[in-house]
């Protein structure tokens, strides 16, 4: 049986369930919340953060490796390419995804998510949002025609799945000015796995959603 602590708008922890949703496979989720974080949870993990996923006895508290093991043990190379060039390429963009994406994203988000609307400071939110666009224009000059060209989304596209809808959430999703990556986004947000995954605290909140 598979488990995973998580928090559901935790980008991270939703590229893990867009993983698992393509790979059709089953599990729990055990919400966490932070700054109470139960005492089971920090006795799986060194690091105290989410997500962490149970499989049996087997546990990991990394998210990369977490979709790792998902494609080793039950992908057989769908979300991972065998081929050695393919492979160097979606680690690329999910490590692009979580590490660049993600320090574009972040003081947006937590600004906006911590402070009430006249409490919030423009020029942090603003700074993110070119850093953000900044990348859209790097991906946008690097997508690969690959990009959706397996039967499942690749570990890389899941992480910057995660990443594009949180942007969205928070009033910045894809542009238009960057049509490759603002149609391969389209085109994620119609697979089942999308809605599978989709944070439901964002559906709580009642946040930006786009598709189609
Ligand atoms: N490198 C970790 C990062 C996970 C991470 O930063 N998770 C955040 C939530 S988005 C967290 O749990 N932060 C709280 C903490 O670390 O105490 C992974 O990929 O799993």
């Amino acid at each position: 049986m598979i488990t995973l602590y998580q928090r559901t708008d935790c980008p991270f922890c939703w590229k893990v369930r867009l993983s698992l949703a393509e790979l059709g496979l089953g599990y729990t989720t055990i919400e966490v919340t932070l700054g109470e974080k139960p005492a089971d949870l920090l006795r799986l993990t060194p690091t105290g953060s989410v997500p962490v996923l149970l499989d049996g006895s087997v546990v990991i508290w990394d998210s990369g490796v977490a979709v790792d093991y998902l494609d080793a043990r039950y992908g057989l190379g769908s979300l991972i390419p065998r081929d050695p060039v393919r492979q160097a390429w979606v680690k690329c963009l999910h490590a692009y995804s979580d590490k660049c994406v993600g320090a574009a994203l972040r003081p947006l988000v937590f600004e906006t998510r911590s402070k009430p609307v006249e409490d919030r400071d423009q020029r942090i939110i603003e700074t993110s949002a070119l850093a953000w666009q900044e990348s859209q224009a790097w991906l946008e000059s690097h997508i690969e025609p690959q990009w959706m060209g397996g039967s499942a989304l690749s570990s890389g596209e899941c992480a910057l799945a995660a990443r594009c809808g949180v942007a969205e959430a928070y009033g910045v999703g894809v542009s238009d000015e960057f049509p490759k990556l603002y149609n391969w986004f389209k085109a994620v947000q119609w697979r089942p796995a999308w809605d599978a995954a989709y944070p439901t605290a964002f559906i709580t909140a009642n946040l930006p959603r786009g598709k189609g």
